[in-house]
């Protein structure tokens, strides 16, 4: 693969930069995407409210079609084509290499025909089967060939950000690999190690099985596959995230990135750790045994190492950016943030919905605890505020400065922008409050509950079933006022792309020397390989039980 290093002086122009065109569009489709699961979402929060809008809704033909649309819209679709375009663009931009376009273009039309293909059968009715697509449910062979496009398209994005990353190494041997194209390499990585599961599940099993073409599938061997991906898939949406709130959100607090050697350690750290945990999505499945649970469960605490590290680092950056700006007190700098600016605040709000999101996470994980949640409605209140808001909140975030830097085009009024930051924030968390609260009740997950009367599940839930539907209005109106400045901010006339805003790239206070230490890791190859004999080590005995003693079913459609 050839790379082309662009020297024009005009570097930030649409035509010295096409790969801007490209990122955009990855990123306004993801949006779009994104504003159809959403716009289910009030009628979720209904549900767990106790009152059902399904029933005035004639385009769904059931809850759970209404379900399947909102989780793979919003969970699968959006963040892979937002993460898509963000993480080929950046790389391309720092190390200042462009990608090929042919086949880049090629990549995006892929990735839209797969999820064309899932659309029309989850649109049709014909694939009830929710994001997790677990089997016996069985979906249309559309279904399983569009996640499976969907999946295997963001994998060439990766391939194609990692041949720009190699071809930049050929030319700068000994040298370190720029932090932000190190994050966004590594993320790469760990997300090709991670979705080798579901590409398994989905082409090996699932596909033939709808297709008729094999007399069952096991269920516990899918499942096992799907977690496999399932686990390491919320970090493919979270690191994109963290590279903002490591390299960009500094800068825009007015400081600098705390430490490079740190940060290379976190991306390094989820890239060997994030795959063989997966089984802790699996603590009541029969047919895994407890040991393989347990050495998973102590990976999965391994894991949320790297979080906490980047939890005190990213919060030391912005300390040391309010204190420069002359903030005092123990608390008191926190007040001398731009709080004004939508992009900054929405990551900052994103970031502190984690800290309750991860302490969730730690919950879940413990393998007795687990058995008081799992399967509740505790479950949705956790990823609300993980993938909903940590991830979710942090792209609004990026897209206020992102779009206007791709278009040209200024932001369409930006107070309304942190309007619709903080109206997302406080809907979440009261989203979160309610289902958390719901789920130690006992109320189970993806329940159709508002169609049973009152008294089977209410008694004693009435207050977190107000705050759940209350929350589901919050989220409306901040649905709202988002896509009201995005519309406005692309359709705007005025476009000045020779002074639209930069990418906002941190000044670094320590930065990294290319020790032999920091060279190892460097090595995303090696720790690739690493990670990968990891993983086989602790999937492989639970899987090759599985495969030895299969359990085939037919396939059930309940919708
Ligand atoms: Fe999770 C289930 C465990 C993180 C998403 N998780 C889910 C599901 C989703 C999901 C979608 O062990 C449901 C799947 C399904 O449909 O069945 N999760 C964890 C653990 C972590 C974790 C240990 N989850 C995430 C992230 C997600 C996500 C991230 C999406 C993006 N999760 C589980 C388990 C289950 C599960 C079990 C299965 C449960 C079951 O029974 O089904 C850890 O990675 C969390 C570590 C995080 C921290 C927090 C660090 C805090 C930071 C913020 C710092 C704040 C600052 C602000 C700097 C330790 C980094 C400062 C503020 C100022 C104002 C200055
Ligand atoms: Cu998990």
């Amino acid at each position: 693969m050839s790379v082309s290093t662009l020297q024009s002086p005009r570097a930030d122009a649409y035509v010295v930069h096409p790969e801007r065109k490209l990122a955009l569009y990855y990123v306004v489709t993801g949006l779009i995407f994104l504003a159809v699961g959403v716009a289910i979402g009030p009628a979720q929060a209904l549900n767990y409210a106790g009152i059902d809008v399904y029933k005035y809704l004639p385009f769904l033909k059931s809850y759970y079609q209404g379900l399947t649309l909102h989780g793979v819209l919003n969970a699968l679709v959006f963040t892979t084509y937002f993460i898509s375009g963000l993480l080929i663009y950046l790389p391309s931009r720092e190390l200042n290499l462009r990608p090929r376009l042919g086949f880049a273009w090629f990549t995006y039309w892929l990735m839209n025909f797969g999820v064309i293909l899932a659309a029309i059968a989850i649109l049709t009715n014909g694939s009830s089967v929710l994001y997790t697509f677990y089997p016996p449910l069985q979906g249309s062979p559309l279904f399983y060939i569009g996640a499976a496009l969907l999946v295997v398209s963001s994998l060439l994005v990766g391939v194609q950000t990692l041949w720009l990353w190699a071809g930049w190494r050929d030319k700068h041997r000994g040298q370190l690999t720029p932090i932000v194209t190190y994050m966004c390499c590594a993320t790469w990585c760990m997300w090709i190690l991670a979705s080798m599961g579901i590409v398994v599940e989905t082409v090996f099993l699932l596909i033939p099985w709808s297709l008729g073409w094999t007399s069952g599938v096991d269920p516990l061997l899918s499942r096992t596959l799907f977690w496999w991906t399932g686990h390491p898939i919320v970090y493919f949406w979270l690191l994109p995230a963290y590279v903002s709130w490591y390299a960009f959100v500094p800068k825009q607090a007015g400081g600098k990135m705390l430490s490079e050697p740190l940060t290379r350690l976190t991306f390094a750290l989820f890239l060997l750790v994030s795959v063989p945990v997966g089984l802790h999505h699996q603590y009541g499945d029969p047919g895994i045994s407890t040991f393989w649970k347990l050495i998973q469960m102590s990976l999965t605490f391994v894991v949320a190492l790297p979080s906490m590290i980047t939890a005190f680092s990213v919060a030391a950056s912005l300390e040391n950016a309010a204190r420069a700006k002359g903030g005092r007190g123990l608390l008191g700098w926190i007040r001398v943030l731009p709080w004004g600016e939508a992009s900054f605040t929405a990551q900052v709000l994103a970031m502190v919905s984690f800290i309750f999101g991860g302490a969730g996470g730690i919950v879940n994980a413990s393998m007795d605890l687990n058995q008081i949640i799992h399967n509740t409605a505790w479950i949705p209140g956790h990823f609300h505020i993980t993938v909903g808001t940590a991830t979710t909140l942090s792209f609004f975030g990026i897209s206020f400065w992102l779009l206007p830097h791709l278009t040209g085009k200024p932001l369409w009024n930006p107070r309304l922008a942190l309007w619709s930051v903080w109206t997302w924030f406080v809907g979440m968390m009261v989203f979160a409050v309610g289902m958390h609260w719901e789920g130690l009740l006992g109320i189970p997950r993806r329940a159709y509950i508002s169609s049973l009367p009152s008294t089977v599940y209410a008694d004693g839930a009435r207050v977190p079933m107000a705050l759940t539907g209350i929350s589901g209005m919050i989220l409306l109106i901040s649905a709202v006022l988002y896509y009201a400045v995005v519309i406005r901010t692309l359709t705007g006339r005025q476009r000045d792309l020779e002074n639209a805003p930069a990418i906002p790239f941190s000044e670094i206070l320590s930065k990294a020397t290319p020790t032999r230490f920091q060279k190892l890791i460097d090595d995303l190859g090696l720790l690739f390989w690493v990670g990968a004999i990891l993983v086989l080590a602790v999937y492989l005995p639970s899987l090759i039980q599985m495969v030895q003693n299969p359990n085939l079913v037919k396939g059930w459609q309940l919708w």
